[in-house]
């Protein structure tokens, strides 16, 4: 079970449309697939996505922090082993979609290594979760049909709404277009990303009062310290913090400073170890937790699912799991489906999925 080496392989494929949110946009994935080899001959897989505005990481950094520094860290070590792995690639700062990529991968070739799946192995809690789709930034008839869409092909009936920076009132008029057309028929909570300011927040939040919100997700920064605290104060409803706590240590920092009262999970920046040490912070403070997306495509989306599937508290609400259907093709054999609102954990040892070597061929970026 001993690592024998890691690959690190950038590649490009684009969406059909566009992402776009307060923070950035997305127009093609270019993510990097991380390839974990043993000495019994098992790879195990995962992808890490930059989101060079939301952590700084960018496809040639990712590749190039694996290479030169990740890859010698965990050669030799055993699958077995993967607190030793934490530990060791916790000594640099930062980088968290490269370390959880090679966690994730290291957790995949465990799996496939003793035949069972991953998300057995970290709880085995469920083998599926309701999905939550994100609207970016459209012009309210825009996002209506999107949702429309999602609910009859899919049927996924909960939204997470991007909003922020853009003019409040175009924000809370996309947010009540969708609850005029749908009633009590979807879940709806906004994710400002954040584009607004504490008073702009807590304005368009009494503004939307009436329209029956889950939650609101990292509407002002958590560096406007006081204004932030304000804000989550007066809320009635939980205040999710996403960017804001890419480490078990930021989630203690944000809600005890009152500055958060939720907290999203994302198996893109914090792997599956990162991700239970998460949970299980986030569960003895009392917190919900959501499952939230990275922008991921089919391989991250399987992590995430897998995770979230896998815990009580992270089943309880609809996981962010679709945004791959935006992009034009992926990597893997068999697509993920999503059903009647739910993604299934794909079946089989390790994630339970597998990358086409044609596709990778035709979109990887360093050959
Ligand atoms: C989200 O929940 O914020 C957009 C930027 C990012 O870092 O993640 C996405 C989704
Ligand atoms: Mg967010």
């Amino acid at each position: 079970m001993k690592i024998t080496a890691v690959e690190a392989i950038p590649f490009a494929i684009p969406y059909r449309k566009p992402l776009k949110f307060a923070s950035g946009e997305v127009r093609v994935a270019t993510h990097v697939l991380v390839r974990v080899h043993t000495d019994d001959g098992v790879v195990g897989i995962a992808e890490a996505p930059p989101r060079p505005f939301t952590y700084g990481e960018t496809q040639p950094g990712i590749v190039a922090v694996i290479n030169e520094i990740f890859a010698a860290q965990v050669v030799g070590v055993s699958l077995t082993e993967r607190e030793v792995i934490s530990a060791r690639l916790a000594r640099t700062v930062g980088n968290p979609t490269a370390k959880a990529a090679v966690d994730m991968a290291v957790w995949d070739a465990f799996g496939r290594t003793v035949q069972l799946p991953v998300s057995e192995l970290l709880g085995g809690f469920g083998t599926g979760m309701r999905v939550s789709h994100m609207l970016g930034f459209d012009d309210p008839a825009a996002m209506v049909a999107e949702a429309e869409k999602m609910l009859e092909i899919y049927g996924i009936s909960t939204f997470k709404v991007k909003v922020g920076r853009r003019p409040v009132s175009l924000d809370t008029a996309v947010v009540r277009a969708l609850r005029e057309r749908f009633g009590a028929n979807v879940e709806l909570y906004v994710d400002g990303n954040r584009g607004w300011t504490a008073s702009e927040s807590l304005r368009a939040m009494k503004d939307m009062d009436d329209l029956n919100l889950l939650f609101a997700e990292e509407l002002c920064p958590a560096d406007d310290v006081l204004g932030r605290r304000w804000l989550v104060d007066k809320l009635d409803l939980p205040f999710i913090a996403d960017e804001s706590v890419p480490t078990a240590a930021d989630v203690t920092r944000e809600v005890l400073a009152g500055a958060a009262t939720a907290i999203s999970i994302k198996t893109a920046r914090t792997g599956f170890s990162g991700s239970q040490r998460v949970l299980h912070l986030a569960e003895g403070l009392g917190l919900e937790v959501v499952m939230g997306n990275q922008i991921d495509g089919q391989l991250g989306t399987a992590c995430a699912v897998s995770f979230g599937a896998a815990h009580a508290s992270t089943s309880r609400c609809a996981g962010e799991l679709s945004n791959f259907l935006d992009m034009a093709d992926d990597l893997l054999t068999e697509p993920l489906r999503i059903r009647d609102g739910v993604l299934q954990v794909p079946p089989g040892n390790g994630l339970g999925v597998n990358v086409d070597p044609d596709k990778l061929a035709r979109y990887r970026t360093d050959n």
